[in-house]
C-alpha cells in the first residue's frame, strides 16, 4: 500500500467533508449514493486503504477515509499505521474540517459492541463519536447506515444504544444527528441529504449534490 505521505498535513486553501468509521462501514457506499462520487466499494473491509481526497467546490474537499480500528486481513501494523493517520488527520486539521459524517453499521452494533465488552474493549463505534466530538467541538453527523440488514425492531433498539452511548446518556444531546440509513436500498438517505446541506449552507458552502 503506498498512501501520499503528506495526506494528514494542513493544507492552507482546504477545507474539509470527512466521512469516517469502521472498515466495511459502508462510508464509500454512501459517498457514492449521496454525492455521487465514483469511489471504490467492496465486500472486504480494507477497500479504502488511504486517506483520499476529492475536491468538490469552493475548496470543500471530500475526504473517503480508510476505515478505523480493527481492519480482518490486514497486518497489526498496517492496522496501526493506518489508525494513526486517521487521528494525526483530524487532531492536525480539525480548524478545517467543516463537517465530519460518522458511518457506522447499526445492523450489528449491539453484538458487536457485546463481543467487544466480553474482551474488555470498548465499541470503537462509540469511542469514535467521542473523539470526534471532542477534536471538532460538536458531535459528526451519523449515518447508522445497514438498516436493511436488520429487522425493525433490533435496528431499533441499536439506534437507542448507541445514542445513549455516545451521548453519556443524554440521547435528547443528539438529536439531530443520528440518521438511520441504507446506502443499499436508499431508505432515509433524502433526510440524511438535507441534514448534510444545511450544515453546509450555515457554514457558506454549497451543496455537492442535488438536493430533490
Ligand atoms: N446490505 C447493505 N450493504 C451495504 C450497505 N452499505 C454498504 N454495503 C456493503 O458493505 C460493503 C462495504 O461497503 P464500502 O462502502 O466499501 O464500506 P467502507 O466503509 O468504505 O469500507 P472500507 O473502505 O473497507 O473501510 C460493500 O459490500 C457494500 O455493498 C447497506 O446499506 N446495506
Ligand atoms: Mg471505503
Amino acid at each position: 500500500m503506498k498512501c501520499n505521505a503528506l495526506d494528514v498535513i494542513v493544507v492552507l486553501s482546504e477545507k474539509y467533508l470527512v466521512f469516517s468509521g469502521r472498515p466495511n462501514a459502508g462510508k464509500s457506499s454512501i459517498i457514492r449514493e449521496v454525492v455521487g462520487l465514483d469511489v471504490a466499494t467492496g465486500k472486504r473491509p480494507g477497500t479504502t486503504r488511504c486517506i483520499s481526497k476529492y475536491p468538490l467546490n469552493h475548496g470543500l474537499v471530500l475526504v473517503d477515509m480508510p476505515g478505523f480500528g480493527r481492519m480482518i486481513g490486514a497486518s497489526k501494523r498496517l492496522e496501526d499505521r493506518i489508525n494513526v493517520r486517521i487521528i494525526r488527520f483530524f487532531e492536525y486539521n480539525a480548524q478545517d474540517i467543516v463537517l465530519a459524517v460518522q458511518v457506522l453499521d447499526i445492523s450489528t452494533f449491539l453484538e458487536v459492541t457485546w463481543r467487544l465488552e466480553k474482551k474488555g474493549f470498548t465499541s470503537v463505534d462509540v469511542e469514535m463519536a467521542q473523539f470526534l466530538e471532542k477534536a471538532l467541538g460538536k458531535f459528526p453527523l451519523v449515518a447508522a447506515n445497514k438498516i436493511d440488514k436488520a429487522d425493525e425492531e433490533k435496528i431499533d433498539a441499536n439506534l437507542k444504544e448507541f445514542t445513549h452511548r455516545i451521548s453519556n446518556g443524554h440521547p435528547l444531546a443528539v438529536g439531530g444527528y443520528v440518521f438511520p440509513v441504507s446506502a443499499k436500498t436508499g431508505e432515509g438517505l433524502g433526510a440524511f441529504k438535507s441534514a448534510i446541506h444545511e450544515r453546509l449552507v450555515a457554514e457558506g458552502y454549497r451543496t455537492p449534490f442535488k438536493t430533490q
